[in-house]
């Protein structure tokens, strides 16, 4: 416990956002003392889950991620990996360090994309209930088509935290890609809103990804029945629940990166890549 201590009229960061209205940390490097983190959260025992969904041509995604997950994922903590799948045979066989473990989960697959994308709030739902409520702490759900390239540790874990899609983080309210469709249950108002978040990545305790998960769900269920489907699926869904549940932690886009949006002068770190992928070979629609 010995480090230089926090200085009142020294803000460690002032160029960005790192405290929202409603007093949810923005969590950026240099706004964290991982060594005080780590600590409070080894006290604990605590078990992290992470999910991460691999259906058809999506488990070529796995070996990168679970390998990449081995060197910057919740370091030196217990955690499971949890691999929903159509095909558990085609999970790599990787060796996991003591404290880890890899789950296959066999799950349907479903012949449209969107629906495989949607179906994973159902999914997360069900086994938060059945199974993880009972085996971890805290969920952390991402997507599969990504790697990480620097550490992602227990700084991000909070009741329910979500993280700013790196496509929108300078953008004005109108320019979210909100569902803008009243008819739709994840219909936004152009005045409401706080941040465009990714959907491949949010989380918290149990308890909270349940709720957000099956809140999710149902409004897409809702949806379906009245023939609408919204406009980026899950992650309409994920952004509307926001609103109206806010976040009690914020992930900077240090969390969700893709090298093709560049290499600002406020990221000082890239911790979880989009891996680029050949569209025509992946996604045999
Ligand atoms: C297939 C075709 C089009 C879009 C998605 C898929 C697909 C997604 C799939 O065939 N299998 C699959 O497991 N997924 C899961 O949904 C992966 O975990 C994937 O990371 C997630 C979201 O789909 P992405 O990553 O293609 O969406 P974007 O918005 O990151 O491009
Ligand atoms: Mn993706």
């Amino acid at each position: 416990m010995v480090y230089t201590k926090p200085q009142l009229f020294k803000p460690p960061k002032s160029n960005v956002l790192t405290m929202t209205p409603w007093f949810a940390p923005v969590i950026w490097e240099g706004t964290y003392n991982l060594d005080i983190l780590n600590e409070q959260f080894r006290q604990s025992n605590m078990v992290v889950g992470l999910t991460v969904f691999a259906i058809k041509k999506y488990v070529i995604f796995l070996q990168k991620f679970l390998e990449t997950a081995e060197t910057y994922f919740m370091v030196g903590h217990r955690v499971k990996y949890y691999i929903f799948t159509d095909r558990p045979e085609a999970v790599p066989n990787i060796t996991v360090k003591a404290g880890r473990e890899l789950v296959p989960l066999r799950v349907e697959n479903y012949p449209r994309w969107q629906e495989i994308s949607m179906r994973r709030m159902e999914m997360i739902s069900h086994y938060s209930q059945q199974r993880f409520i009972h085996e971890v702490d805290f969920l952390v759900c991402v997507d599969v088509d990504m790697r990480f390239s620097d550490h992602v540790g227990v700084e991000i874990l909070s009741e329910v935290f979500g993280t700013i899609h790196p496509g929108f983080y300078a953008s004005e309210r109108k320019a979210f890609t909100y569902e803008r469709r009243p008819n739709s249950e994840a219909y936004i108002p152009q005045d409401e809103g706080d941040f465009y978040y990714a959907g491949g990545f949010f989380g918290g305790t149990v308890a909270e990804v349940y709720m957000l998960t099956k809140k999710c769900q149902e409004a897409i269920m809702a949806d379906k029945n009245k023939g609408i489907e919204a406009i980026w699926q899950e992650e309409s869904h994920l952004n509307k629940y926001f609103v109206y549940h806010k976040p009690t932690k914020i992930l900077s886009p240090e969390y969700v990166w893709d090298n093709n949006l560049g290499s600002p002068q406020f990221l000082k770190k890239k911790r979880f890549l989009a891996v680029p992928k050949n569209h025509s070979a992946v996604r045999n629609k």
